[in-house]
């Protein structure tokens, strides 16, 4: 069983001025994340536009990120692209790069079926690191059910699944079948504390990069056992998700994280951009909601 669990910003990734990967943007957005205490990061998923880049830029960044984080927290890159083959470059690449675990998205576009999804992580999973399978049916079209998890569960190397879907008994039939085999990261930063009473083993989100300490707050009072306290901080949380996403939410959370000295650029085209107005708005609204009483 994977020691993989915890908390896990689905990683910005910057870009400069020409749109170009800025790797000492990564650098930094690592350190200040590991000041807020989390314990990993999901570098190059959706949030981080992996699929807006090149293969070449994808290992760029995956090494950017393995020599910031330098062992003081785990990185699981994601590898999902269009090609299976790509994904299993990608992967060999980041096991090379010393990442802790790959992730990828199941086929995308094709509708291939359940033999060819198996094949899809398997081939992704020979490359030696921990796979974590991804469910977000509201993107990909695919449902992860508990047969396919447990057929999955049987490729060396399967370690987990990160779950963005708000249909909660189905994330506990999961977490149920795996005991002691696979874990389960909560995706819907807005419900973490859902997951977590479910029993998700941690949580990868895309708001964490711009309230890294509520989301480490938040497990920690949920593993101490003061509900209260867990509840009070995801009740927070989920007001700020909801400003957040009320635009466009990459674009969004790039623009606070620039308004916040982090200059992570725009998001890749289609993804629109969002004003620097809004994501300075959008930061005084989250010192707002954390600083009532
Ligand atoms: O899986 C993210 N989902 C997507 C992670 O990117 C589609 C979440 O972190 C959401 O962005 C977040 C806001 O809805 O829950």
């Amino acid at each position: 069983m994977t020691d993989l669990g915890g908390v896990f910003p689905a990683l910005l990734t910057p870009f400069d001025r020409q749109g170009q990967l800025n790797e000492p943007m990564v650098e930094a957005l690592i350190h200040h994340l590991l000041e807020a205490g989390v314990d990993g990061f999901y570098v190059g998923g959706s949030t981080g536009e992996g699929l807006l880049m090149s293969p070449q830029e994808r290992r760029r960044l995956t090494t950017a990120a393995v020599r910031a984080a330098n062992g003081k927290a785990k990185v699981i890159v994601h590898v999902g692209a269009n090609a299976t083959d790509d994904a299993v470059d990608l992967a060999r690449h980041a096991a090379e790069a010393g990442a802790d675990a790959v992730s990828t998205l199941p086929p995308l576009f094709f509708k291939v079926g359940d033999e060819a999804v198996i094949d899809h992580y398997a081939r992704v999973a020979s490359a030696g690191l921990p796979l974590i399978a991804y469910h977000i049916p509201a993107l990909t079209g695919q449902r992860m059910t508990p047969e396919l998890m447990a057929r999955l569960a049987e490729i060396p190397g399967v370690a987990g699944l990160k779950f963005t879907d708000n249909d909660f008994f189905l994330m506990r039939n999961l977490i149920e079948d795996g005991a002691g085999r696979w874990i389960v990261f909560n995706g819907s930063d807005e419900i973490f504390l859902c997951g977590l009473a479910m029993g998700a083993h941690g949580g990868i989100g895309s708001t964490y990069n711009v309230m890294p300490a509520a989301y480490v707050s938040l497990f920690r009072a949920f593993q101490a056992g003061d509900l209260r306290q867990a509840q009070e901080l995801q009740f927070r949380i989920t007001r700020a998700v909801r400003a957040i996403v009320a635009h466009p939410t990459i674009g969004a959370l790039k623009a606070m994280m620039s308004a916040r000295g982090f200059d992570v650029g725009e998001p890749r085209r289609p993804l629109p951009p969002v004003s620097a107005a809004v994501g300075r708005q959008l930061c005084e609204t989250l010192d707002q909601i954390f600083a009532t009483g």
